[in-house]
């Protein structure tokens, strides 16, 4: 087993990690910011390094830094947690490179899911469904690139292949849009991530988005975990997580996850990874793959009773899986809400001092928040202080469950985006469930008119 591991993270996800690692036996080392020295995980690690000034690119993004952390605490492996450095290849491999295991996938296949181009082609070729597009970068030939698009069929959509997460996208309805479109997101591209390489797909106007979960021991080994619906997002940012997703089959889950394992084994992919889908009209389109734990693992966690955090750490030891695809049975349903200090109503970023917190309980209510009473949120990370999950027998005794926590939940010192999940939660459509990925901001727009005065 590991000895030590650093947790390259903060917040919730780090505390998360420590959890997984002390169950294991794992002694942690956390490294943090000079604002970050108050953080929960800090005081209950085994060891803590200061990597540097709030702002991440000095601190949570300093490659130099954590290395070195790991080095002087004579540390074995690093977990990136998510976001900061998960998704970073030159990172991954500079760890490996300076002795250290990373907590992750291989950094050729970090590489590979980093271009979105190439991430479908290798998708494509092991058989998983790709929405209708380009299957390769846009050339320079306007006449050329109008062809592809008469071909896919307007609407489609021009995609940065660095980008990703919502980032360096463009939908275009018309022909005489098209050229325009394609050179704005080429340059836009080139700006943000350096590269202006871009490719088309058909524009699919009512999706879900759907996601598979799976482990993979990079020794001939995949599972899947089944699918989560994240559907509930405003700009890019999830709000409301759940699992499974509300009217998938077990025979389409079975079909679906089935497909992602055969990738995972076709890549040599290793640690925990996510297949992210568009869902409609009863059919999956692969769009990108993310391979770092997600903010909502817990959700699959909860139907599954498997520790995604436990069996990365066991993976990164070099243990082969121990889970058999038919130990994998799903039970009930889980809802995870982000709690986010933010204004509920203008979704503004709210630090400051929590005065007094109460978290709730009862069966079936899991807390992920490294939050106390007398923490101050600082203004120089993402907004989101935690996560309420809840599981229930069914979607409706979840949502139940789910109701009384948000109203148990007392966070007084900052705003928080609480009123806003308990409005979802009580929300006519969300609780039918299966909306789409529009509709949570076309029933902000409609509340936000009723609230002026224009409904
Ligand atoms: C799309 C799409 C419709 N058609 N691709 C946005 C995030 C990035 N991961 C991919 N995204 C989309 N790609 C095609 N061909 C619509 C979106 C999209 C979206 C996807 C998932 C969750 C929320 C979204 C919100 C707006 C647009």
């Amino acid at each position: 087993m590991l000895d030590k591991v650093v947790i390259a993270n903060r917040g919730e996800i780090a505390l998360r990690i420590l959890r997984a690692c002390h169950a294991l036996g794992i002694k942690t080392v956390a490294v943090h910011s000079t604002v970050d020295r108050n953080l929960k995980h800090v005081a209950m690690a085994d060891e803590s390094v200061c990597i540097g000034p709030p702002p991440s690119a000095q601190s949570y993004l300093d490659i130099p830094a954590i290395i070195a952390a790991a080095e002087v605490t004579d540390a074995q492996a690093i977990h990136p947690g998510y976001g900061f450095l998960s998704e970073n290849a030159d990172f991954a491999e500079r760890v490996e490179q300076s002795g250290f295991i990373f907590i992750g996938p291989r950094a050729d296949t970090i590489r590979l899911m980093g271009d979105k181009v190439e991430a479908i082609k290798a998708m494509k070729a092991a058989g998983v469904p790709c929405v209708p597009g380009s299957g390769g970068p846009l050339g320079d030939d306007p006449a050329e690139n109008a062809r592809i698009a008469e071909e896919i069929g307007y609407p489609v959509i021009v995609k940065a292949a660095g980008g990703g997460g919502g980032r360096g996208m463009r939908v275009v309805h018309t022909a005489a849009a098209l050229h325009n479109a394609i050179a704005t997101t080429k340059s836009e591209a080139k700006a943000a991530f350096g590269n202006d390489m871009v490719y088309m797909e058909k524009f699919l106007e009512n999706p879900r988005h759907v996601e598979i979960q799976v482990l993979a021991d990079g020794q001939g080994n995949a599972i899947h975990l089944g699918e989560r619906d994240c559907s509930m997002q405003r700009r890019h940012q999830k709000v409301v997580e759940e699992a499974p997703a509300p009217g998938i089959t077990e025979a389409q889950r079975a079909e679906i996850g089935q497909v992602c394992v055969e990738a995972c084994l076709r890549i040599g992919y290793r640690g925990a990874g996510t297949f992210e889908f568009l869902y409609e009209d009863g059919r999956f389109y692969f769009i990108e793959m993310n391979t770092r734990i997600q903010v909502e693992h817990p959700v699959t966690e909860m139907v599954t009773g498997i520790d995604l955090v436990r069996e990365q750490l066991l993976i990164a030891a070099g243990h082969k899986l121990s889970i058999r695809q038919e130990d994998v049975v799903l039970r009930g349903h889980a809802i995870e809400c982000r709690i986010n200090a933010e204004d509920p109503d203008t979704f503004m970023p709210c630090p400051g001092l929590i005065k007094h917190f109460h978290a709730p309980g009862g069966p079936g209510v899991r807390v992920d928040s490294h939050i106390y009473e007398s923490y101050r949120v600082p203004s120089n990370y993402d907004s989101m202080i935690g996560k309420l999950i809840v599981h229930g027998a069914d979607r409706a005794q979840a949502i139940a469950r789910m109701r009384v926590a948000l109203s148990e939940m007392v966070i007084d010192g900052i705003k928080t985006n609480i009123p806003l999940q308990q409005r979802i939660m009580a929300d006519p459509g969300f609780r039918q469930g299966g909306m789409n990925i529009h509709y949570l901001e076309k029933r902000l727009k409609e509340q936000k008119e009723k609230a002026i005065g224009l409904g």
